[in-house]
């Protein structure tokens, strides 16, 4: 049985994705800072589930994440999230932190540490949830929208340096999906979380969950570089709004004229 660490696993697309991969028959090690959530999710995933308290913004942490391992085949960087939505003129250096924190030194840390074990596998695969944020800025994105753009600039070079090793490289990129992204983002403000998903129908965990597994599951020669996952009610980082169905008429068939025969 291959194995396979998740970050930020103990809620939403992390927990999903942990639970999608464990009944694809991979042992599941689940990384996060609250590991009273993370014993809740190991149920969900079963016998082959290990919960390890991690922070992926402390080295220490993520050396001990490192040492616990014999192996390690699929690494899911999922750990990170926004904090705010402010202009660049109203910025406030301690969510810029946080977000470059958790989102791109997140990234680094925990890959820098596990690359030798996804090396070794002899077919690793390093999976990172990014966001439709690393692709297009909008206004009130700034730290969100810098710590995905650098995040996306780490899968990539990562994928450079991997170049001829049997390690492939996948970014996912969601678009508006329904979990506690958005509770984190506004500080537990239901009203302001909920306005988010307003008359839109957004993504659940499960969705993506579902893309990692599917990525994962591809035979070793196929590397998907990057998946963009939208709600339908999506275009880019903007909710569109749900139109009725245009009607359309069946037109009459057309009537043949028929032709003098050619001589
Ligand atoms: C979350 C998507 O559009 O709220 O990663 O930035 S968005």
């Amino acid at each position: 049985m291959r194995t396979a660490v998740v970050t930020g696993a103990s809620s939403g697309i992390g927990a999903a994705t942990a639970v999608a991969l464990a009944r694809d028959n991979w042992r599941v090690v689940l990384g996060a800072r609250r590991t009273d959530r993370l014993a809740e999710v190991a149920k969900r995933c079963g016998p082959n589930a290990i919960v390890q308290r991690l922070d992926v913004t402390d080295q220490a942490s993520v050396d001990a994440l490192a040492g616990g391992l014999q192996e390690c085949t699929l690494l899911v960087n999922n750990a990170g999230g926004a904090h705010g939505l402010r202009s660049i003129a109203e910025a406030q250096d301690g969510e810029w932190e946080w977000m470059l924190q958790t989102n791109v030194m997140g990234t680094m840390r925990v890959t820098r540490a596990l690359l030798p074990l996804l090396l070794a596998s002899g077919d690793g695969i390093v999976i990172t949830i990014a966001s439709i944020a690393a692709h297009y800025p909008y206004a009130g994105g700034s730290g969100y929208n810098a710590a995905k753009f650098a995040e996306r600039g780490l899968v990539g070079a990562l994928r450079a340096d991997l170049a001829g090793l049997p390690v492939r490289v996948t970014e996912i990129d969601p678009g508006l999906v329904r979990t506690e992204f958005s509770l984190v983002r506004f500080d537990g403000d239901e009203s302001r979380a909920d306005a988010t998903y307003e008359g839109i129908t957004p993504l659940v965990a499960d969705d993506v969950a579902e893309c990692v597994r599917w990525v994962a599951s591809l035979p070793s020669h196929v590397n998907i570089d990057g998946l963009s996952v939208l709600a339908r009610d999506q275009i880019g980082p903007v909710k569109t709004t749900p139109k009725a169905p245009r009607k359309t008429t069946p037109k009459a068939p057309r009537k043949a004229t028929p032709r003098a025969p050619r001589e």
